[in-house]
């Protein structure tokens, strides 16, 4: 064996040549070393490990063949030769946990359909997701990875054309509701520590044909219904919710992360659901990825992040892997100053480039992401620690913490009072927003 991964005897090894992925810091030549990610380095009281709890996706990395609409698939995985569903799901399996084990990630996330392919009957698929989590729990048990979150695919069949919670026919709902109840049952049986749920069906394609308030409760009845259900089989997680403005639909209602506190809250669901973000959503919703960490965290909804990054000359999800320190440093330092996560960690929802055929981009494109996130947590951190950044940001607030200021804050005043306040004061001096001095931080300590 050419590394010290766990393999059960005879067992295929699918990325020859690539053991265990080493630290070797930031001097190393080796294309296949970690030069920031170093899992046991203590960053504010935790391990790099305990901060980020890095996940890898089943559905980009080992389901992803690079087929797009213009053209047939480039990546021949060995894993998804052509044959009897179970045995292909297990061959699959054996890739991904070889992969996640010699990368060194602790944990994976899954649609149900991504782990077996689905049946033709609802019980079928029942019968395969048995048995391909039993195959499963022999896998998690020998590297000891788990599943960050499991969720449903509720957007690839066609039978969710018109949605899949929100479908304006209850023999859809009904059957979504089948479906979530198995992945859920599958993500409990895993131990998984949460529960996604991602509508890109849940919306519209057109408002001519479609009852918006009518869908938007069905979707909160459905959750609630799911909650319970989970709760019931003592399932201790939380249930995100990933906001996304658009694609496939037209218009998603889980548009952003704004939108999404607002409906967890006006239907109910604040303690148990929280949100899963992500960077390429974010942009597409025209917003930052700090931008909605920062409305979640504000909101006590900051769950779990989905790590990609798009590109900024076309519109759409490219899933790129993340690269750009700059804007993770800005990310990171929202996610310090929340505290980190609620439940949940970083997930690659990333896929490397059609053309990138190699078993060792797979590799490449973790590696790379996950140096990335090292590197900005080091910064973010040394920029709270160090620099001025927090005293710069209070002091533009300072006039709120005294005087009255500090009265209306706390409700105190009227807007007579405010009024005439103002008038006393005259003209306010102008004040600099310092931008570029912020800016300037962020690059000292990068
Ligand atoms: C698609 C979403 C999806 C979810 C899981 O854009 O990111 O991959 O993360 O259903
Ligand atoms: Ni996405
Ligand atoms: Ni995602």
């Amino acid at each position: 064996m050419s590394s010290q991964i766990h393999l059960t005897l005879g067992q295929k090894e699918y990325f020859k040549g690539i053991g265990k992925i080493p630290y070797e810091g930031r001097e190393t030549d080796n294309p296949l070393a970690f030069r920031w990610y170093d899992e046991h380095r203590m960053v504010g009281g935790k391990t790099m490990k305990e901060h980020f709890r890095f996940a890898v996706c089943w559905w980009h990395s080992f389901c992803g063949t690079g087929a797009d609409p213009f053209g047939a698939p480039t990546k021949n995985f060995p894993w998804l030769r052509p044959g009897d569903p179970l045995g292909q799901a297990r061959d699959k399996m054996d890739a991904g946990f070889e992969f996640i084990t010699k990368l060194g990630a602790p944990f994976y996330c899954f649609h149900d359909y991504d782990l077996v392919a689905e049946g033709p009957s609802l019980a079928e698929s029942e019968k395969r997701l048995e048995k391909i989590t039993d195959y499963a729990l022999e896998k998690q048990q020998a590297s000891g990875v788990e599943p960050l979150w499991g969720t449903a695919n509720l957007f690839s069949h066609p039978r969710y054309m018109n949605g899949a919670a929100t479908n304006p026919d209850f023999a859809v709902v009904a059957h979504a509701g089948a479906q979530v109840r198995m992945a859920l049952d599958a993500t409990i049986k895993l131990g998984g520590a949460n529960y996604v749920f991602w509508g890109g069906r849940e919306g519209y394609m057109s408002l001519l044909n479609t009852d918006m308030k009518r869908e938007l409760g069905h979707l909160a009845r459905f959750l609630h219904m799911a909650k319970d259900y989970a709760r019931q089989q003592g399932f201790k997680g939380y249930f995100f919710i990933e906001p996304k403005p658009m694609e496939p639909s037209k218009h998603q209602y889980d548009f952003d992360a704004a939108t999404c506190v607002g409906f967890i809250r006006h239907f109910g669901l604040e303690g148990d659901f929280k949100l899963n973000l992500e960077f390429n959503h974010a942009t597409l919703a025209q917003h930052s990825m700090q931008h909605e960490m920062q409305v979640a965290a504000d909101a006590g909804m900051l769950g779990s992040l989905d790590a990609n990054r798009g590109d900024y000359q076309n519109g759409w999800d490219t899933d790129q892997f993340p690269a750009d320190v700059y804007e993770l440093t800005e990310a990171m330092l929202v996610f310090l100053e929340a505290g980190g996560l609620r439940g949940g960690g970083i997930n690659f929802d990333a896929k490397t480039r059609r053309n990138s055929t190699d078993p060792e981009d797979l590799f490449y494109g973790h590696i790379g992401g996950m140096d990335a996130f090292a590197r900005a947590l080091l910064a973010a951190h040394d920029i709270l620690e160090h620099s001025d950044y927090k005293k710069l940001r209070a002091e533009r607030y300072a006039s709120f913490d005294k005087g009255h200021g500090l009265d209306f804050e706390n409700g105190k005043l009227s807007l007579k009072e405010l009024a005439a306040i103002a008038a006393k004061n005259g003209e306010p001096e102008q004040r600099s927003g310092r931008q570029e001095l912020f800016e300037n931080i962020l690059n000292r300590y990068i």
